[in-house]
């Protein structure tokens, strides 16, 4: 199973999304541990491939986030699958999924892929909306990370705020509740002070829509996280 213990930041660019060649340069020579491809709307085969072929230039992990099932490309060197825990509907969980492995067990590289449980806790958020997310309380979130650990075993918890800065308390919370599934902290990271508070408690922070917002900010966030794990206990 492809490992990402060592990753402490991650930028998450969206295939729906311009970016310059340059931008996407300092993106990919910024010292990020890897570069997630993955979107909600919008997400196509040709945007998936544009992009990769462009990350293809670069020395880095390039991982493809499914969403669409239309627009799995090969020659990732990885693949996230979200299932995603707070949803009100099966599909969400183990449907997509099953649908996906009926059409691509073939070609699949097992060791290649990797499971995230996904907790959506932005209501405003697209994903939200998409996957019939119910929001959680504190204690709902904290028994998702438990069954993400101890019945499913699953690699990832993933807290996902896209679009919104999420409340450090709760995930400092998780991440006590987490010892062998780590934890993917991601949303409205805009500043270098956000991306330290949140790399305190999360194992990797994924850092999305500042990247086309404020290049400069988003880049800074490298630094920010790596300090804080450098002072969290020496590089992870
Ligand atoms: C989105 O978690 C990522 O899936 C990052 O969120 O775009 O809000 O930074 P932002």
């Amino acid at each position: 199973m492809y490992n990402i213990s060592e990753w402490d930041h991650v930028f998450k660019l969206d295939p729906n999304k311009t970016i310059t060649d340059a931008d996407l340069e300092k993106i990919c020579t910024s010292g990020t541990d890897a570069v997630i491809v993955g979107g909600t709307d919008g997400v196509t085969f040709e945007n998936v491939t544009d992009l990769q072929e462009r990350l293809e230039n670069y020395d880095i992990p390039f991982v493809l986030e499914v969403s669409d099932m239309e627009a799995i490309a090969p020659g990732f060197d990885a693949y996230f699958i979200p299932l995603v825990l707070n949803s009100g509907h099966k599909k969400w969980m183990i449907d997509v999924q099953h649908q996906a492995i009926k059409e691509y067990a073939d070609v699949i590289e097992w060791q290649d892929m990797l499971t995230e449980g996904y907790c959506v806790l932005n209501p405003e958020a697209k994903v939200f909306e998409r996957t019939d997310c119910s929001l959680p309380y504190e204690k709902d979130v904290l028994a998702y990370a438990q069954m993400a650990e101890h019945i499913f075993r699953l690699p990832v918890f993933y807290m996902e705020y896209s679009g919104t800065y999420g409340d450090p308390d709760l995930v400092k919370a998780v991440s006590r509740q987490l010892e062998n599934t780590s934890l993917v902290y991601g949303g409205g990271i805009t500043s270098e002070k956000q991306a330290s508070e949140m790399a305190a408690f999360a194992d990797v922070i994924v850092v999305g829509d500042v990247i086309y917002d404020n290049l400069e900010i988003a880049l800074k966030t490298v630094e920010a996280v790596k300090s804080m794990k450098m002072k969290d206990g020496g590089p992870s």
